[in-house]
Order: C-alpha cells, then sequence, then structure tokens
C-alpha cells in the first residue's frame, strides 16, 4: 500500500494503467461487483478519481469522496464531469486538450467530403452492384468554393479550418465573440452563420450551455441545399428535429460523429442514404488514443509528486 490511493471510475490505455498500478493502489469501481461495499470501505481512503467524459464522473459520487483532491478525466469534453461542484469543494479536474485535435480535424474533413461527395453511398453502389446494371451514380456536389461555417473556432475548430482552406472551401465562424487574431469571417448568431453557410459543421462544445442550439430556426437556416457536420456533442442539435428536416428533404444530408443519446442512433438516420455515420470515434486512433491516457497519467503522477498539473481545465 503507498497511501497513494486512486478510485478508477474509467480505464484508460493498459499501458498507463499499468503503469498507474505500479505507483499507486488502484481501487476499480468500474470492475466492482458491488460498488456500494467498495465506496464504503475506500471511499475516504480516495485522493484522485481517473475517469474519462464518456463514462463521467456524477456529482452524487463526489459526495461519496471527501478527501478527493483530483478528477483526471480522458477527453478534451467535461460535459459529463460535475466540473462547478468540484470547484466549489476544491477538487481539481484535468482533461486531453490539445493531443487530439488532429485526428477530430481529419474526422470532421473525412466527413464533409463522404457526406457532400456520398463516398458511402457510392461505396453501397459498386457492392451492390448497381454500376452494372444502372450505369452511373447520380451526380453528387463539390466542395470547393463552397462556404463552410464553422460553430466554434476553438482549437479544434481552427485545424478544420486550416484543413477546409486547403479544399478551397470559404471559412466563416460562429463563437462568443469575434476573434482578432481570426482572418475567417465572423457570424454573430449561429442562425445567422447557418444562413451563410453551405456547410455547418459543429465543433461545439456539450452541456447546459449548447444543449439543443442547432434547433428548427438554424436548420430552415441552412436550407434544403445544406449539409449538417457535427463532431461536437450530440446534445447541441435537437435530434428529432434533425430527422424531421432529411426525411422532408428540408437538408440536403448529415455527416455525425455524435448523437444525442449514444450509442443509440434513431432507425430514421440509419436508413438514410444522405447520411454519413461514425460511433463517436473522431479520436478514435491508437496513437492519439495513447497520448490522451499518457496526460491523464501524466496529470495523476504530477499531483502526487506536487507538481503542476499539465492541463488543467
Ligand atoms: C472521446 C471526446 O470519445 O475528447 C472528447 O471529449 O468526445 C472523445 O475524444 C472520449 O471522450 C475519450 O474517452
Amino acid at each position: 500500500m503507498t497511501g497513494q490511493h486512486v478510485l478508477v471510475v474509467g480505464a484508460i490505455g493498459r499501458l498507463q494503467m499499468d503503469e498507474l498500478e505500479t505507483r499507486y493502489t488502484l481501487h476499480r469501481l468500474d470492475q466492482a461487483g458491488d460498488p456500494e461495499t467498495l465506496l464504503s470501505e475506500v471511499g475516504d481512503r480516495i485522493r484522485v478519481v481517473l475517469t474519462s467524459n464518456g463514462v463521467g464522473f456524477p456529482e452524487d459520487l463526489l459526495a461519496r469522496l471527501p478527501n478527493l483532491e483530483l478528477v483526471s478525466s480522458q477527453g478534451v469534453g467535461t460535459d459529463g464531469l460535475c466540473v462547478d461542484a468540484c470547484r466549489v469543494r476544491g477538487v481539481a479536474v484535468a482533461n486531453t486538450p490539445d493531443v487530439l485535435n488532429d485526428d477530430v480535424a481529419d474526422m470532421a474533413m473525412m466527413l464533409v467530403l463522404a457526406t457532400v461527395r456520398r463516398l458511402v453511398a457510392g461505396d453501397r453502389w459498386v457492392r451492390d452492384g448497381r454500376w452494372e446494371r444502372e450505369g452511373m451514380m447520380p451526380l453528387n456536389r463539390c466542395i470547393h468554393g463552397k462556404v463552410l461555417g464553422i460553430a466554434g473556432l476553438g482549437r479544434i475548430g481552427k485545424a478544420i479550418a486550416r484543413r477546409a482552406e486547403a479544399f478551397g472551401l470559404e471559412i466563416a465562424y460562429f463563437g462568443r465573440r469575434q476573434q482578432p487574431d481570426v482572418h475567417y469571417r465572423w457570424c454573430d448568431s449561429l442562425e445567422g452563420l447557418a444562413r451563410d453557410s453551405d456547410i455547418l459543421l459543429l465543433a461545439l462544445p456539450g452541456g447546459d450551455a449548447t444543449r439543443g442550439v442547432v434547433d428548427e430556426a438554424v436548420l430552415n437556416a441552412l436550407g434544403p441545399d445544406g449539409y449538417l457536420i457535427n463532431i461536437g456533442r450530440g446534445s447541441v442539435v435537437d435530434e428529432a428535429c434533425l430527422v424531421d428536416f432529411l426525411e422532408q428533404g428540408k437538408l440536403a444530408g448529415a455527416g455525425l460523429d455524435v448523437f444525442a443519446h449514444e450509442p443509440r442512433v434513431p432507425e430514421a438516420l440509419k436508413a438514410m442514404e444522405q447520411v454519413v455515420l461514425q460511433p463517436h470515434c473522431a479520436s478514435g486512433t491508437v496513437e492519439t488514443r495513447d497520448a490522451m491516457a499518457q496526460l491523464v497519467a501524466d496529470n495523476i503522477v504530477a499531483h502526487f509528486e506536487g507538481r503542476p498539473l499539465l492541463s488543467p481545465v
């Protein structure tokens, strides 16, 4: 026993779990048959929680850990963590920004291209023998010269914009305020951005502030020739409304990596040819997940060694 107790709410990569195991005493809530007993036995010894944003860290669990000092979470998003309650209690929170920017931006561009150029439909056209039976598939649309509206021009949004420029897209963006160091056109509302965009790309964080902001008015503004791409959070979009718009041809198509109730995806979306779906895997490469897990572990080590966190929220 080291006296340095870590509660594992959500595990990270094997390499980093092994590293942490050699240094600290890990308590596996994620594997506990009887979580209640585990918490009553070790709750007051826990100084660090290890989790991921997807698994989360709720306020009722925080209440069971009176001596908690740090929550180290895998993922840049913090919408699954009770950050405000941690702040009130003086518990630090660390996440994993930056290391995933390139992969998420690649996924965003991949969804733009796949959706507008109908990559998956083309693949199906070949596999189903329709090329041989019916000849060429219907023409699709080009992306160069189109306006890509990015909602949420943070570090990931900027990595997307850099890639999109190379594809000849014109960039506009919406965020709370105009960014002085950015040459892209700023729109002061999400609806305004949707109106000005051919492709609306959502790179917004989740949480109460953004819940359902892509609503009927925004989708109407995007219009029947518009495409919606979402690599941020499913909670940002009124999903029922999106399905309705796609079914009625009031939108041209959508490329979605995130959904309102993951891993559940509306059957209606699965049936649509004009939609490209991914299982929330924009950061899901071996290299990036390893870098994310390492940052989670490094934050824990820094904390126990009395050094500043590498990536505090
Ligand atoms: C992951 C993500 O799905 O970083 C985020 O916020 O949504 C993704 O990278 C996940 O959180 C990794 O555990």
